[in-house]
């Protein structure tokens, strides 16, 4: 569970990566197709190279899903809002629940380097438990 001052370090660290979301995502993806070759079979269809349009503008969806995320962080809302991405990922996509534990340690690393000092324990912590909190929703309906 996240505490009041852990949602104010949220919203304060997503509003400042939404304004940098292209960055941010495809360096993230950028990196997990790296360590975890893999995870590339789901984007078979896209072009993965280091700055190209697919993986920047994919980059930019994930980044600012998360950003609208935190408004809603435990309100009823943000179950209901991401109803619609849950069932898109296990039904459609079918991703596999551990590729997004792969996928937020590559977001915390690059979320890392981006903010450097100003990525602190308290910070570091309530994104980690951010993530895998969204990303349980995301990967809940995987059968
Ligand atoms: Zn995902 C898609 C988010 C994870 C894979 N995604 C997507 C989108 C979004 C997202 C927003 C778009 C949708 C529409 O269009 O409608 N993701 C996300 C997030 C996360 C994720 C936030 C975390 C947290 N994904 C993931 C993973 C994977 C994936 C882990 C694998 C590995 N996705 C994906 C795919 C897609 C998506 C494949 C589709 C793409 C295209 O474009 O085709």
């Amino acid at each position: 569970m996240l505490s009041n001052r852990e949602k104010e370090l949220l919203i304060e660290l997503w509003d400042k990566l939404a304004l940098v979301a292209e960055d941010i995502g495809s360096e993230a993806l950028l990196r997990m197709f790296t360590a975890f070759p893999k995870t590339k079979t789901y984007f078979e269809h896209l072009d993965l190279s280091p700055r190209s349009e697919h993986l920047r503008s994919h980059g930019k969806k994930i980044v600012l899903a998360l950003a609208e995320g935190t408004r809603d962080i435990s309100t009823p809302l943000f179950t209901e809002n991401l109803g619609y991405l849950g069932r898109f990922h296990a039904y459609q996509l079918r991703i596999h629940p551990t590729n997004f534990k792969i996928l937020n340690h590559c977001m915390l690393v690059t979320i890392a380097c981006y903010m450097g000092e100003d990525f602190g324990p308290a910070v570091h912590a309530a994104t980690d438990k951010y993530l895998s909190a969204f990303s349980a929703l995301l990967a809940e309906k995987f059968r």
